[in-house]
């Protein structure tokens, strides 16, 4: 059995309260579909550092940024252990700050090979402490990764204490970056604020817009996003299901119009993890607080059962 589950209930990242239930809610969803998902494959739990929400937090521009340090460790520690038992990583998170443990956890696995990373979400999640107009760290796990600060694009005053867990932060898994801004492939990225967009432009990272998926179709949009990435040993899938239309995506934190149906979600993913490469996938900001009958965890579980289910056809 080659998949093993990750998963990581954290919403620290997160601005609104409720997606460390994401995961609670994505079984309760197997449950109401009769589908034996859960009993099928191992899991492991990685600790949340949620109860830091109780305490005022110290760092306005990184809010919590001690424990997502603490998260981001944690998970790059064991996505590098499930690389290291031969097993497909899936992660099931709450915010998206995970993401970054992630990327560094397969990195730490595999230092001397180019990781590609195909972004599935509403957001770019490229901000820094230095650009961030929440101070929400579920939108900054690409800078965490790339080591983008943005300083040209500076809109806050940071404090010591906050710089210094920022550059910890970059040196997880292994020293400085672990992918290069350009090995960086969107997908359905439709909010995004300036400084976002500047770095989106300096290096010239392509985003695969609602316009072009409806004009080209979802199967030549995850061709054309594997081929972009051709130069790269592994790619990393990461999937927010903001991604998906607010018209379904009622439940998660920063709904956006404009996005992908359900159906083209499903077969975006079924795509792209047929390429070999996909050596991760993951599915963020499942918030059922905010939802009525579960709609979005249902939604999410039956893309998370079919992605499975593609992966392991094509082994
Ligand atoms: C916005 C929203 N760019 C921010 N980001 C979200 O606060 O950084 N990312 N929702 O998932
Ligand atoms: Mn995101
Ligand atoms: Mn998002
Ligand atoms: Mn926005």
């Amino acid at each position: 059995n080659k998949v093993k589950l990750i998963e990581v209930r954290s919403e620290i990242a997160a601005g609104t309260r409720g997606a460390s239930l994401g995961i609670e809610a994505l079984k309760v969803a197997s449950l109401d579909r009769d589908s034996q998902y859960f009993g099928t494959f191992d899991s492991v739990n990685v600790d949340d550092e949620n109860n830091l929400l109780f305490l005022k937090n110290n760092y306005p521009h990184a809010k919590h940024i001690d424990g997502v340090h603490t998260m981001v460790r944690r998970v790059c520690s064991t996505v590098n252990d499930v690389m290291n038992e031969k097993r497909f990583p899936i992660v099931l998170a709450g915010d998206h700050s995970t993401a970054a443990g992630t990327i560094c956890g397969i990195k730490k696995n595999r230092p001397d090979q180019r990781l590609g990373v195909i972004w599935i979400d509403a957001h770019a999640d490229l901000h820094s402490p230095y650009t961030t107009p929440s101070g929400n760290m579920h939108g900054m796990p690409l800078a965490m990764v790339t080591g983008l600060d943005n300083k040209e694009m500076q809109v806050n005053d940071i404090t010591e204490g906050t710089r210094e867990i920022w550059e910890d932060i970059k040196n997880v898994g292994v020293k400085g970056p672990k992918i290069d801004p350009g090995d960086i492939v969107f997908i359905s990225v439709r909010d995004t604020e300036d400084p976002e967009k500047h770095l989106m432009e300096k290096h010239g990272i392509k985003n695969f817009t609602p316009e072009e998926i409806s004009r080209k179709g979802i199967k030549q949009v995850a061709k054309e996003a594997t081929e972009m990435l051709s130069h790269c040993e592994n790619i990393y899938v990461s999937f927010d299901v903001d991604s998906i239309d607010s018209r379904i995506s009622k439940g998660t934190g920063t709904p956006v119009p404009g996005g992908l149906s359900v159906e083209e979600a499903k077969l975006l993913n079924e795509e792209i993890i047929k390429e070999k490469k996909v050596c991760c996938w993951e599915i963020v900001e499942v918030n059922p607080t905010l939802d009525t009958e579960n709609l979005m965890a249902e939604n999410a579980f039956d893309i998370l059962e079919n992605t499975t289910k593609s992966l392991i056809e094509n082994f």
